[in-house]
């Protein structure tokens, strides 16, 4: 019953497709609100393993769509804080939070908030073809949905600077070159990038995953000593879980670990 993503939740892995493709898939209110429930979903499930997140056509998502933007006729202004609070801050909060890999198969071109959902995945993979645009100035507006916080952090602030001032399309390739995403993979490879993503999640060590994305997020604003304290607790739970037994006997065995996620 959703009608502008597609969401399916199986051996732990979720799947969200936007699913606007004939807008791109740009945001509006009715996608926030099916988002959020796929998340409720997640959120409630005790198996999940990870998350993936593409797009349906040959756009992943053009930003916040701008038809619900129309200017008023009595050249009325509105407080775009409200939608910020409302839809987006919650959506990458709790992207952030999930305690599994949010992995983006980027499909198409991601401009002004799309672009931000990107940067707020773990891992981001991206087609040949596809294109980032810090689309905002262009309508005299800046870099928001975390935009701001994400950006010069993953490429360094001249960088930041240049393509959220200037607006440049920037492509897969070059994304990749600067460490914005994980990888660019062929256009004809997104179907299999996507099968395999999928399998590695649903047969990765979770916790260990969980673990890894807490560690590295909190990275940013700990000191050395913090980030020593917070590896020893977090080993130190790993050390009882199931998966690190299963690791240490595959690894004394030599064969491939057969892990459960628990
Ligand atoms: O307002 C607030 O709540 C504050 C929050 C803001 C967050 C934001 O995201 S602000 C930034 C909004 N996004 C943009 O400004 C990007 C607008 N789109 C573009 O610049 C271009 O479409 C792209 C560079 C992304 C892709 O260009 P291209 O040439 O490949 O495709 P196109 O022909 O421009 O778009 C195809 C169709 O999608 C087209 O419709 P049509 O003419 O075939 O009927 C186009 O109007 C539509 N479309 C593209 N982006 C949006 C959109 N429709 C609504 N909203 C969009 N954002």
């Amino acid at each position: 019953d959703y009608t502008q993503i597609r969401f399916t939740l199986e051996n732990g892995v979720g799947v969200i497709t936007l699913n606007r493709p004939e807008r791109l898939n740009s945001f509006t209110e009715v996608m926030h609100a099916e988002l959020a429930r796929a998340l409720d979903a997640m959120e409630a499930d005790a198996g999940l393993r990870g998350l993936v997140i593409t797009g349906a056509g040959r756009g992943f998502c053009a930003g916040q769509d701008l038809s619900e933007r129309k200017p008023a006729t009595d050249g009325s202004r509105r407080d775009l804080s409200l939608i910020l609070e409302k839809c987006y801050r919650p959506l990458i909060n709790r992207l952030r939070a999930l305690p599994v890999p949010v992995v983006c198969v980027m499909n198409g071109v991601a401009a002004g908030a799309g672009a931000s959902l990107v940067l707020a995945c773990d891992v981001v993979f991206a087609v040949e073809s596809a294109k980032f645009l810090q689309a905002f100035s262009k309508i005299g507006l800046l870099p928001d949905a975390g935009g701001t916080w994400f950006l010069p952090r993953l490429v360094g602030s001249a960088r930041a600077m240049g393509a959220a001032l200037f607006g440049e399309p920037l492509s897969a390739a070059q994304a990749e070159a600067w460490g914005l995403i994980w990888r660019a993979v062929p256009d004809a490879a997104l179907a299999d990038t996507l099968a395999s993503v999928q399998a590695t999640l649903a047969a990765g060590p979770t916790r260990a995953y969980a673990a890894t994305k807490a560690a590295l997020h909190a990275s940013s604003g700990n000191t050395l000593a913090q980030q020593f304290d917070l590896e020893c607790q977090l080993q130190r739970e790993l050390g009882y879980t199931d998966d690190y037994l299963e690791g240490m006997r595959a690894f004394a065995e030599k064969r491939p670990p057969a892990f459960t996620g628990t």
